[in-house]
Order: structure tokens, then C-alpha cells, then sequence
């Protein structure tokens, strides 16, 4: 075959996994996916490597995943790459994470342009280092009309802090008089959310056997499906993604459609 002969990487459609994929496209596809990406240091420290070389092969499985999110039709994916907590590493370890969405968007931002996925952040931008901000604003402007998958990155994001910048917010309001304290209810709130214009997630997966939110979308997973996987983040593949999506379609055919939110 002049794939073999070429030595080109199969696409991810290929073989078994389009088989898969077309299967379950014929159920319900959660329309937001959300993912603490836990488990590259220890990857690294199990290879004798730096910390940082976890990360750095953390960000390859990043580039995977989206490309498989997108081919499934999920409509968006927000991953979470650097939390508030995350200031507290070694400043060695800051500065190399701070490099990746530049080192991610100079490799990929060209087959996200092709893929016809959106840029987007949450979390607070004004404090990240000058390079970071600039790479990831370049980023979102060459694919603010992509009307594909949204891949949302959760940078110096903490979900509580989310929390307190909306209730300030909705607080002015109300000062200002534009608002009555009447109108304040959870549309509203998730509406002053810095998710507001994304669907809810629907689905939450973790890494590397940690069993926590860790200040993680706090109001927006409410009624989210949770998969929590041993498998460390640089190991997690497309088969892994299509597992969790599975296990999430058994769930709802037994959960769904019947009162819809709300199920316990
Ligand atoms: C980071 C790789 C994935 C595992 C988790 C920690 C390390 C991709 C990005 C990124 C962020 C914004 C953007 C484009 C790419 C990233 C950080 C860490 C801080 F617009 N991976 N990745 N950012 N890791």
C-alpha cells in the first residue's frame, strides 16, 4: 500500500476506530466534553524524565484529542491547562508550561484552521506572561470565523474566582439599576459565566486516578456524567476518548429522556 510505502501516519479515521466512531454517532454525542488532564509529571517521573517532559508529551495527546473530538462532532472542548493553583510550581516549571500554547499553536494552529476549529479561552488572561497572551490572542483571531468545534482552553482559570468575578459583576448591575434583584436566577448567573455562550458540559473526564474537581467548572458540571480514568494523561489515546464517550451513551439510555435534568 503506498500509505506503508510512504510511511504516513494513518488518519484517525482509519481501520477500526472509523468503525467505532460512525457507531457512535449514531447515539448521542455530548456537545461539550471537558478534561482535567492529570498525570504528566508522574508519566515523566516513570521514565526517569523531567516533570516537564510529561508536559511536553501531554500537549501531543492535547493535538490527538482534539482532532478526534472534532471528527465526533462534539461541539466543544474545553481542557484544562493551567489552573490558578498551578503559581505555586517551581518557576522553572511555570515558565516551560507558559511556552506551550505558543510551541502547541506554532505547530498545530494551521490543521485547526484546516479542521475548522475555534480558539477560545477561560480564565483570567491579563495575568498570564506577554509571549503566552500573545500566542493565544493570534490564535483566536485566525479562527474567530471557524464555526467548527470550539477548543477552549481553561488557562489561570479557578472556578471559584469565576464564580466571585460574576457575582461582582451581576452586583454592579443591580448598583447601576439596570438589573433587579428579582431577575437574578440561574439562567442569569450561568449567563455571566465565562462559558455563557458554550452548551453545558456534558461529560467530565480526569486523568491519572485522582477522584476530584479540584475548583474545576464548579456551577457548569451540575449535571454532567463524570469518567474517571487511571490512565495518566500523555498514555490517554482515542480509544480511551471513545470509551468515556460509550460508557456516557450506556448511561444516558438508562438515565435520559425520561424527566431530563434533575436525575439522581
Ligand atoms: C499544556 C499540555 C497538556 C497537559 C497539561 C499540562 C501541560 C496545550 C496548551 C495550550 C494552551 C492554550 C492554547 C494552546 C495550547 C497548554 C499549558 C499546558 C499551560 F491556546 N497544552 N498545554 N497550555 N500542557
Amino acid at each position: 500500500m503506498l500509505d506503508k510505502i510512504l510511511r504516513k501516519k494513518p488518519s484517525v479515521l482509519d481501520g477500526s476506530l472509523a468503525e467505532r466512531v460512525t457507531e457512535l454517532k449514531k447515539r448521542q454525542i455530548p456537545a461539550h466534553v471537558a478534561i482535567i488532564m492529570d498525570g504528566n509529571g508522574r508519566w515523566a517521573k516513570q521514565r526517569n524524565l523531567p516533570r516537564v517532559a510529561g508536559h511536553h508529551e501531554g500537549m501531543k495527546t492535547v493535538r490527538k484529542i482534539t482532532r478526534m473530538a472534532n471528527e465526533l462532532g462534539i461541539q466543544a472542548l474545553t481542557l484544562y491547562a493551567f489552573s490558578t493553583e498551578n503559581w505555586k510550581r517551581p518557576k522553572m516549571e511555570i515558565d516551560f508550561l507558559m511556552k506551550l500554547p505558543g510551541e502547541f499553536l506554532s505547530t498545530y494552529l494551521p490543521e485547526l484552521i484546516e479542521q475548522n476549529v475555534k480558539v477560545e479561552m477561560i480564565g483570567n488572561f491579563d495575568k498570564l506572561p506577554g509571549h503566552t497572551k500573545t500566542a493565544i490572542q493570534k490564535a483566536m483571531e485566525a479562527t474567530k470565523d471557524n464555526d467548527g468545534m470550539v477548543l477552549n482552553f481553561a488557562m489561570n482559570y479557578g472556578s471559584r474566582l469565576e464564580i466571585a468575578e460574576t457575582v461582582k459583576e451581576i452586583v454592579t448591575l443591580v448598583q447601576e439599576g439596570s438589573l433587579a434583584i428579582t431577575d437574578i436566577n440561574e439562567t442569569l448567573i450561568g449567563s455571566h459565566l465565562m462559558t455563557a455562550h458554550l452548551p453545558e458540559p456534558d461529560l467530565l473526564i480526569r486523568t491519572s486516578g485522582e477522584v476530584r474537581l479540584s475548583n474545576f467548572m464548579l456551577w457548569q458540571l451540575a449535571y454532567a456524567e463524570f469518567s474517571f480514568l487511571d490512565v495518566l494523561w500523555p498514555d490517554f489515546d482515542e480509544v480511551c476518548l471513545l470509551n468515556s464517550i460509550e460508557e456516557f451513551q450506556m448511561r444516558n439510555r438508562r438515565f435520559g429522556n425520561v424527566e431530563g435534568e434533575g436525575n439522581v
